[in-house]
Protein backbone atom coordinates (compact mmCIF):
# COMPACT_ATOMS: atom_id res chain seq x y z
CA UNK A 1 0.00 0.00 0.00
CA UNK A 2 1.64 3.23 -1.24
CA UNK A 3 1.62 6.27 1.30
CA UNK A 4 0.91 10.15 0.28
CA UNK A 5 1.07 13.39 2.42
CA UNK A 6 -1.03 16.17 0.97
CA UNK A 7 -0.07 19.90 2.27
CA UNK A 8 -4.15 21.77 1.58
CA UNK A 9 -6.31 18.60 2.66
CA UNK A 10 -8.55 20.86 3.99
CA UNK A 11 -8.53 22.69 0.42
CA UNK A 12 -11.21 22.43 -2.52
CA UNK A 13 -8.50 20.08 -4.20
CA UNK A 14 -6.89 18.79 -1.23
CA UNK A 15 -10.43 16.85 -0.58
CA UNK A 16 -10.84 15.52 -3.97
CA UNK A 17 -7.25 14.27 -4.12
CA UNK A 18 -7.28 12.42 -0.66
CA UNK A 19 -10.83 10.90 -1.93
CA UNK A 20 -9.25 9.88 -5.39
CA UNK A 21 -6.35 8.21 -3.29
CA UNK A 22 -7.81 6.52 -0.71
CA UNK A 23 -9.96 4.85 -3.48
CA UNK A 24 -6.84 3.64 -5.03
CA UNK A 25 -5.56 2.03 -1.49
CA UNK A 26 -3.63 4.61 -0.42
CA UNK A 27 -3.04 5.89 3.04
CA UNK A 28 -3.30 9.21 2.96
CA UNK A 29 -1.90 11.81 5.76
CA UNK A 30 -3.25 15.10 5.43
CA UNK A 31 -1.11 17.85 6.91
CA UNK A 32 -3.93 20.53 8.54
CA UNK A 33 -3.16 24.38 10.55
CA UNK A 34 -4.67 24.63 13.79
CA UNK A 35 -7.43 27.36 13.64
CA UNK A 36 -9.48 28.66 16.44
CA UNK A 37 -12.63 27.76 14.23
CA UNK A 38 -13.35 24.96 12.15
CA UNK A 39 -11.78 24.48 8.61
CA UNK A 40 -11.91 20.67 7.95
CA UNK A 41 -16.00 21.06 6.72
CA UNK A 42 -14.77 19.26 3.16
CA UNK A 43 -12.49 16.29 4.86
CA UNK A 44 -15.07 15.40 7.28
CA UNK A 45 -16.95 12.79 5.95
CA UNK A 46 -13.45 11.28 5.95
CA UNK A 47 -12.10 11.90 9.46
CA UNK A 48 -15.17 9.92 10.85
CA UNK A 49 -15.80 7.15 7.79
CA UNK A 50 -14.31 3.79 7.60
CA UNK A 51 -11.18 5.47 6.16
CA UNK A 52 -9.95 6.98 9.69
CA UNK A 53 -11.33 3.80 11.42
CA UNK A 54 -8.65 2.36 9.11
CA UNK A 55 -6.06 4.04 9.70
CA UNK A 56 -5.88 5.00 6.24
CA UNK A 57 -7.17 8.69 6.66
CA UNK A 58 -4.83 10.54 9.54
CA UNK A 59 -4.13 14.28 9.80
CA UNK A 60 -1.10 15.59 11.44
CA UNK A 61 -0.81 19.56 12.48
CA UNK A 62 1.60 21.49 10.40
CA UNK A 63 2.25 24.34 8.60
CA UNK A 64 4.17 25.21 5.94
CA UNK A 65 6.16 27.67 7.17
CA UNK A 66 7.61 25.67 9.75
CA UNK A 67 10.40 23.54 8.28
CA UNK A 68 10.88 20.86 11.88
CA UNK A 69 7.56 20.47 12.01
CA UNK A 70 7.77 19.35 8.14
CA UNK A 71 10.57 17.58 8.32
CA UNK A 72 9.57 15.77 11.44
CA UNK A 73 6.32 14.37 9.68
CA UNK A 74 7.98 13.53 6.78
CA UNK A 75 10.72 11.46 8.31
CA UNK A 76 8.13 9.99 10.66
CA UNK A 77 5.45 8.79 7.86
CA UNK A 78 7.68 8.11 4.90
CA UNK A 79 5.94 8.55 2.08
CA UNK A 80 5.89 7.68 -1.63
CA UNK A 81 4.66 10.74 -2.44
CA UNK A 82 3.99 14.07 -1.65
CA UNK A 83 1.48 16.68 -2.97
CA UNK A 84 2.15 20.27 -2.07
CA UNK A 85 -0.84 22.24 -2.36
CA UNK A 86 -1.22 23.84 0.32
CA UNK A 87 -1.13 27.88 -0.26
CA UNK A 88 -2.35 31.62 0.19
CA UNK A 89 -4.07 30.98 -2.68
CA UNK A 90 -6.20 33.83 -3.52
CA UNK A 91 -4.65 36.04 -6.08
CA UNK A 92 -6.87 39.51 -5.00
CA UNK A 93 -5.77 38.64 -1.27
CA UNK A 94 -1.94 37.93 -2.14
CA UNK A 95 -1.64 42.22 -2.83
CA UNK A 96 -2.93 42.74 0.66
CA UNK A 97 -0.78 39.96 2.36
CA UNK A 98 2.90 39.77 -0.02
CA UNK A 99 4.73 37.96 2.35
CA UNK A 100 3.06 36.05 3.72
CA UNK A 101 1.76 34.62 0.41
CA UNK A 102 5.43 34.65 -0.78
CA UNK A 103 6.44 32.34 2.76
CA UNK A 104 4.18 30.12 2.33
CA UNK A 105 3.53 29.34 -1.57
CA UNK A 106 7.32 29.94 -2.08
CA UNK A 107 9.59 29.31 0.61
CA UNK A 108 7.35 26.37 1.89
CA UNK A 109 7.61 24.54 -1.38
CA UNK A 110 11.46 24.94 -0.86
CA UNK A 111 11.46 23.51 3.14
CA UNK A 112 9.50 20.56 1.40
CA UNK A 113 12.12 20.26 -1.00
CA UNK A 114 15.14 20.23 1.44
CA UNK A 115 13.32 18.21 3.41
CA UNK A 116 12.74 15.44 0.87
CA UNK A 117 16.52 15.83 -0.42
CA UNK A 118 17.84 15.04 3.29
CA UNK A 119 15.46 12.73 4.67
CA UNK A 120 14.52 10.46 1.43
CA UNK A 121 15.46 12.06 -1.90
CA UNK A 122 12.90 8.76 -3.89
CA UNK A 123 10.03 10.12 -2.42
CA UNK A 124 7.60 11.91 -5.71
CA UNK A 125 6.69 15.33 -5.27
CA UNK A 126 3.84 17.58 -7.32
CA UNK A 127 4.15 20.76 -6.87
CA UNK A 128 0.65 22.84 -7.25
CA UNK A 129 1.63 25.25 -10.40
CA UNK A 130 -0.66 27.67 -11.85
CA UNK A 131 -2.13 29.16 -15.38
CA UNK A 132 -1.54 32.24 -12.76
CA UNK A 133 2.72 31.91 -14.14
CA UNK A 134 1.45 33.51 -17.67
CA UNK A 135 -0.19 37.02 -16.25
CA UNK A 136 -0.06 38.90 -19.17
CA UNK A 137 0.68 36.28 -21.48
CA UNK A 138 3.09 35.89 -24.06
CA UNK A 139 1.58 33.73 -26.11
CA UNK A 140 -2.13 32.25 -26.22
CA UNK A 141 -2.84 29.55 -25.86
CA UNK A 142 -0.67 28.65 -23.43
CA UNK A 143 1.33 25.51 -22.98
CA UNK A 144 4.50 24.33 -21.35
CA UNK A 145 6.62 25.96 -23.47
CA UNK A 146 5.13 29.55 -23.29
CA UNK A 147 7.28 32.53 -21.18
CA UNK A 148 5.65 33.31 -17.80
CA UNK A 149 5.16 37.23 -16.99
CA UNK A 150 3.59 37.19 -13.52
CA UNK A 151 1.31 39.40 -12.46
CA UNK A 152 0.47 39.26 -8.91
CA UNK A 153 2.44 38.71 -5.66
CA UNK A 154 0.68 35.15 -5.83
CA UNK A 155 1.78 34.29 -8.92
CA UNK A 156 5.43 35.49 -8.39
CA UNK A 157 5.76 33.47 -5.28
CA UNK A 158 4.76 30.65 -7.62
CA UNK A 159 7.04 31.02 -10.31
CA UNK A 160 9.72 30.47 -7.61
CA UNK A 161 8.14 27.46 -6.59
CA UNK A 162 7.95 26.22 -10.11
CA UNK A 163 11.48 27.31 -10.91
CA UNK A 164 12.90 25.82 -7.45
CA UNK A 165 11.26 22.55 -8.29
CA UNK A 166 13.07 22.38 -11.63
CA UNK A 167 16.02 22.83 -9.91
CA UNK A 168 16.02 20.05 -7.49
CA UNK A 169 14.98 17.88 -10.18
CA UNK A 170 18.22 18.80 -12.27
CA UNK A 171 20.45 19.33 -9.43
CA UNK A 172 19.30 16.22 -6.61
CA UNK A 173 17.64 14.23 -9.34
CA UNK A 174 14.70 14.43 -7.29
CA UNK A 175 11.18 13.14 -9.19
CA UNK A 176 9.70 16.61 -8.73
CA UNK A 177 7.03 17.55 -10.95
CA UNK A 178 5.38 20.52 -11.50
CA UNK A 179 1.34 20.71 -12.87
CA UNK A 180 0.32 23.80 -14.44
CA UNK A 181 -3.34 23.92 -13.64
CA UNK A 182 -5.24 26.14 -15.24
CA UNK A 183 -8.15 27.20 -12.89
CA UNK A 184 -10.98 24.86 -12.08
CA UNK A 185 -13.96 24.86 -9.72
CA UNK A 186 -16.50 22.58 -7.93
CA UNK A 187 -18.85 22.90 -5.39
CA UNK A 188 -16.32 22.81 -2.77
CA UNK A 189 -14.51 26.06 -4.30
CA UNK A 190 -14.09 28.77 -1.55
CA UNK A 191 -17.26 31.51 -1.70
CA UNK A 192 -14.85 34.38 -2.63
CA UNK A 193 -13.57 32.87 -5.96
CA UNK A 194 -15.40 34.49 -8.67
CA UNK A 195 -17.69 31.54 -10.12
CA UNK A 196 -18.86 30.07 -6.01
CA UNK A 197 -19.26 34.09 -5.59
CA UNK A 198 -21.80 33.96 -8.46
CA UNK A 199 -23.02 30.44 -7.38
CA UNK A 200 -23.54 31.41 -3.81
CA UNK A 201 -25.15 34.51 -5.03
CA UNK A 202 -27.58 33.09 -6.83
CA UNK A 203 -29.04 30.81 -4.32
CA UNK A 204 -28.91 33.57 -1.83
CA UNK A 205 -31.14 35.65 -4.37
CA UNK A 206 -33.49 33.12 -5.17
CA UNK A 207 -34.03 32.39 -1.24
CA UNK A 208 -34.63 35.60 -0.74
CA UNK A 209 -31.24 36.60 1.27
CA UNK A 210 -29.29 38.79 -0.73
CA UNK A 211 -30.39 41.54 -3.27
CA UNK A 212 -27.41 41.11 -6.02
CA UNK A 213 -23.83 40.15 -7.11
CA UNK A 214 -21.17 42.78 -6.77
CA UNK A 215 -18.20 41.81 -8.68
CA UNK A 216 -14.86 43.04 -10.26
CA UNK A 217 -13.88 42.68 -14.13
CA UNK A 218 -16.43 40.60 -15.70
CA UNK A 219 -14.81 40.67 -19.18
CA UNK A 220 -11.62 38.78 -17.30
CA UNK A 221 -11.49 35.40 -19.64
CA UNK A 222 -10.27 32.38 -18.41
CA UNK A 223 -10.17 28.66 -18.79
CA UNK A 224 -12.05 26.67 -16.03
CA UNK A 225 -12.41 22.99 -15.66
CA UNK A 226 -13.76 20.61 -12.58
CA UNK A 227 -11.66 20.26 -10.01
CA UNK A 228 -12.48 16.62 -9.57
CA UNK A 229 -11.17 15.87 -13.18
CA UNK A 230 -8.31 17.69 -12.33
CA UNK A 231 -6.65 15.66 -9.43
CA UNK A 232 -6.73 12.45 -11.49
CA UNK A 233 -4.02 14.14 -13.46
CA UNK A 234 -2.14 15.80 -10.66
CA UNK A 235 -2.13 11.67 -9.68
CA UNK A 236 -0.93 10.96 -12.69
CA UNK A 237 1.98 12.88 -13.33
CA UNK A 238 3.82 11.24 -10.41
CA UNK A 239 3.09 7.56 -11.77
CA UNK A 240 5.33 8.41 -14.84
CA UNK A 241 8.60 6.64 -15.43
CA UNK A 242 10.71 10.06 -15.05
CA UNK A 243 9.49 13.52 -13.94
CA UNK A 244 8.18 16.12 -16.03
CA UNK A 245 5.29 19.49 -15.72
CA UNK A 246 1.98 19.40 -17.50
CA UNK A 247 -0.48 21.88 -18.24
CA UNK A 248 -3.95 21.34 -17.27
CA UNK A 249 -6.62 22.92 -18.88
CA UNK A 250 -9.94 22.33 -20.88
CA UNK A 251 -8.62 24.48 -24.34
CA UNK A 252 -12.05 26.42 -23.64
CA UNK A 253 -12.00 29.98 -22.26
CA UNK A 254 -14.88 32.13 -21.11
CA UNK A 255 -15.23 35.56 -19.61
CA UNK A 256 -16.99 35.83 -16.57
CA UNK A 257 -19.63 37.22 -17.99
CA UNK A 258 -20.56 34.73 -19.94
CA UNK A 259 -20.05 32.51 -16.48
CA UNK A 260 -23.25 34.67 -15.15
CA UNK A 261 -25.47 34.60 -17.81
CA UNK A 262 -25.16 30.84 -17.81
CA UNK A 263 -25.86 30.43 -14.30
CA UNK A 264 -28.27 32.61 -14.09
CA UNK A 265 -29.96 31.05 -17.15
CA UNK A 266 -30.18 27.29 -15.49
CA UNK A 267 -32.47 28.97 -12.85
CA UNK A 268 -34.72 30.32 -15.49
CA UNK A 269 -33.36 33.75 -15.28
CA UNK A 270 -32.52 36.09 -18.83
CA UNK A 271 -29.79 38.41 -17.79
CA UNK A 272 -29.15 41.62 -19.94
CA UNK A 273 -26.93 44.16 -19.65
CA UNK A 274 -27.08 48.15 -19.41
CA UNK A 275 -23.97 50.70 -18.70
CA UNK A 276 -20.33 50.74 -19.27
CA UNK A 277 -17.25 50.03 -16.74
CA UNK A 278 -18.53 50.85 -13.16
CA UNK A 279 -21.79 51.48 -14.33
CA UNK A 280 -23.00 48.41 -16.23
CA UNK A 281 -25.48 46.52 -14.30
CA UNK A 282 -27.17 43.33 -15.27
CA UNK A 283 -30.70 42.93 -15.44
CA UNK A 284 -33.53 40.20 -14.81
CA UNK A 285 -34.89 40.89 -18.46
CA UNK A 286 -38.63 39.84 -17.43
CA UNK A 287 -38.62 41.83 -14.17
CA UNK A 288 -36.50 44.98 -14.96
CA UNK A 289 -34.48 43.63 -11.10
CA UNK A 290 -30.81 44.92 -10.99
CA UNK A 291 -28.92 41.54 -10.52
CA UNK A 292 -25.56 42.74 -10.62
CA UNK A 293 -23.73 45.27 -10.22
CA UNK A 294 -19.57 46.38 -10.70
CA UNK A 295 -17.25 47.92 -8.04
CA UNK A 296 -13.61 48.73 -8.07
CA UNK A 297 -13.30 46.88 -4.63
CA UNK A 298 -13.05 43.72 -6.57
CA UNK A 299 -10.68 45.11 -9.30
CA UNK A 300 -7.07 43.76 -8.85
CA UNK A 301 -3.90 46.31 -9.34
CA UNK A 302 -2.49 44.19 -12.24
CA UNK A 303 -5.07 41.83 -13.83
CA UNK A 304 -4.54 38.48 -16.13
CA UNK A 305 -6.85 39.12 -18.73
CA UNK A 306 -6.71 36.11 -20.44
CA UNK A 307 -5.89 32.50 -19.98
CA UNK A 308 -6.64 29.79 -22.43
CA UNK A 309 -4.44 26.49 -21.87
CA UNK A 310 -3.40 23.60 -24.75
CA UNK A 311 -3.42 20.51 -22.70
CA UNK A 312 -2.09 18.42 -26.03
CA UNK A 313 1.14 16.99 -23.89
CA UNK A 314 -1.04 16.10 -20.72
CA UNK A 315 -3.80 14.54 -23.38
CA UNK A 316 -0.94 12.66 -25.20
CA UNK A 317 1.51 11.64 -22.60
CA UNK A 318 -0.62 10.77 -19.32
CA UNK A 319 -4.03 9.94 -21.66
CA UNK A 320 -5.85 12.40 -19.64
CA UNK A 321 -8.61 14.65 -20.84
CA UNK A 322 -11.29 16.78 -18.44
CA UNK A 323 -15.03 14.92 -18.61
CA UNK A 324 -17.03 17.82 -16.87
CA UNK A 325 -17.74 20.61 -19.45
CA UNK A 326 -18.22 24.25 -18.75
CA UNK A 327 -21.86 23.93 -18.51
CA UNK A 328 -22.27 21.42 -16.79
CA UNK A 329 -19.71 22.61 -14.05
CA UNK A 330 -21.71 25.56 -13.53
CA UNK A 331 -25.39 23.61 -13.32
CA UNK A 332 -23.51 21.21 -10.45
CA UNK A 333 -22.40 24.37 -8.52
CA UNK A 334 -25.36 26.35 -9.04
CA UNK A 335 -27.64 23.25 -8.25
CA UNK A 336 -25.33 22.38 -5.52
CA UNK A 337 -25.81 26.29 -3.78
CA UNK A 338 -29.21 25.98 -4.09
CA UNK A 339 -29.69 22.42 -2.37
CA UNK A 340 -27.34 23.13 0.31
CA UNK A 341 -25.15 20.28 -1.29
CA UNK A 342 -21.59 21.45 -0.87
CA UNK A 343 -20.20 17.81 -1.18
CA UNK A 344 -22.40 16.69 -4.46
CA UNK A 345 -20.80 14.76 -6.69
CA UNK A 346 -18.95 13.11 -4.35
CA UNK A 347 -19.46 9.20 -3.44
CA UNK A 348 -20.54 7.84 -0.12
CA UNK A 349 -17.52 7.36 2.23
P1 LIG B 1 -7.69 26.32 -1.41
O1 LIG B 1 -9.05 25.75 -1.44
O2 LIG B 1 -7.51 27.77 -1.10
O3 LIG B 1 -6.84 25.47 -0.36
C1 LIG B 1 -5.58 25.89 0.08
C2 LIG B 1 -5.10 24.95 1.15
O4 LIG B 1 -3.81 25.41 1.61
C3 LIG B 1 -5.99 24.92 2.41
O5 LIG B 1 -6.04 23.59 2.88
C4 LIG B 1 -5.24 25.79 3.39
O6 LIG B 1 -5.50 25.49 4.73
C5 LIG B 1 -3.81 25.40 3.04
N1 LIG B 1 -2.82 26.34 3.56
C6 LIG B 1 -2.83 27.69 3.47
N2 LIG B 1 -1.76 28.20 4.12
C7 LIG B 1 -1.06 27.15 4.62
C8 LIG B 1 0.11 27.04 5.41
N3 LIG B 1 0.79 28.10 5.82
N4 LIG B 1 0.54 25.79 5.75
C9 LIG B 1 -0.16 24.70 5.35
N5 LIG B 1 -1.28 24.74 4.61
C10 LIG B 1 -1.73 25.96 4.26
O7 LIG B 1 -6.93 26.07 -2.80
P2 LIG B 1 -7.25 25.01 -3.97
O8 LIG B 1 -8.15 25.67 -4.94
O9 LIG B 1 -7.61 23.72 -3.38
O10 LIG B 1 -5.84 24.93 -4.68
C11 LIG B 1 -4.87 23.95 -4.28
C12 LIG B 1 -3.50 24.40 -4.75
O11 LIG B 1 -3.49 24.53 -6.17
C13 LIG B 1 -3.04 25.74 -4.22
O12 LIG B 1 -1.64 25.69 -4.05
C14 LIG B 1 -3.38 26.72 -5.33
O13 LIG B 1 -2.54 27.84 -5.28
C15 LIG B 1 -3.11 25.85 -6.53
N6 LIG B 1 -3.87 26.13 -7.74
C16 LIG B 1 -5.23 26.20 -7.69
C17 LIG B 1 -5.95 26.39 -8.85
C18 LIG B 1 -7.46 26.44 -8.85
O14 LIG B 1 -8.03 26.90 -9.83
N7 LIG B 1 -8.11 25.95 -7.80
C19 LIG B 1 -5.27 26.48 -10.08
C20 LIG B 1 -3.88 26.38 -10.10
C21 LIG B 1 -3.19 26.19 -8.92
P3 LIG B 1 -6.68 26.23 5.58
O15 LIG B 1 -7.94 25.47 5.24
O16 LIG B 1 -6.23 26.07 6.97
O17 LIG B 1 -6.73 27.65 5.10
O1 LIG C 1 -10.84 35.30 -10.34
C1 LIG C 1 -12.39 38.20 -11.94
C2 LIG C 1 -10.99 38.35 -11.41
O2 LIG C 1 -10.50 34.90 -7.90
C3 LIG C 1 -11.10 34.96 -11.69
C4 LIG C 1 -7.01 30.68 -7.93
O3 LIG C 1 -7.45 29.36 -7.71
O4 LIG C 1 -7.12 30.40 -10.31
C5 LIG C 1 -7.60 31.19 -9.24
O5 LIG C 1 -7.21 32.53 -9.41
C6 LIG C 1 -11.32 36.23 -12.50
C7 LIG C 1 -10.27 37.32 -12.27
O6 LIG C 1 -9.57 33.27 -9.63
C8 LIG C 1 -14.61 39.16 -9.24
O7 LIG C 1 -10.51 39.69 -11.56
C9 LIG C 1 -14.41 39.58 -11.36
O8 LIG C 1 -9.90 37.88 -13.49
O9 LIG C 1 -11.97 33.32 -9.23
P1 LIG C 1 -10.78 34.18 -9.18
P2 LIG C 1 -8.11 33.60 -10.18
O10 LIG C 1 -7.64 34.94 -9.75
O11 LIG C 1 -8.12 33.32 -11.64
C10 LIG C 1 -5.69 30.39 -10.48
C11 LIG C 1 -5.35 29.49 -11.64
C12 LIG C 1 -4.96 30.09 -9.24
O12 LIG C 1 -3.86 29.55 -9.27
C13 LIG C 1 -5.48 30.70 -7.98
O13 LIG C 1 -4.99 30.01 -6.84
O14 LIG C 1 -12.55 36.81 -12.09
N1 LIG C 1 -13.42 38.72 -11.02
N2 LIG C 1 -15.14 39.87 -10.28
C14 LIG C 1 -13.52 38.42 -9.71
N3 LIG C 1 -12.81 37.60 -8.93
C15 LIG C 1 -13.17 37.49 -7.63
N4 LIG C 1 -12.49 36.64 -6.81
N5 LIG C 1 -14.23 38.21 -7.11
C16 LIG C 1 -14.97 39.05 -7.88
O15 LIG C 1 -15.89 39.69 -7.39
Amino acid sequence: MKKAIITGITGQDGSYLAEFLLDKGYEVHGIIRRSSSQNTQRIDHLSTGKFAEEEKFVLHFGDLSDSNNLNKLIYHIEPDEIYNLGAQSHVKISFDVPEFTSDVNAIGTLRLLESIKEVNPNIRFYQASSSELFGKVKETPQSENTPFNPRSPYAVAKLYAYWITVNYRDAYELFATNGILFNHESPRRGKTFVTRKITTGISNIIKGRQDKIILGNIDAKRDWGFAGDYVEAMWLMLQQDSPDDYVVATGETHTVREFCELAFEHVGIDLVWDGEGENEKGFDSATGKELISISSQFFRPTEVDLLLGDATKTQQKLNWKPKVSFKELIHMMVDSDLNNYNNLYRKEY
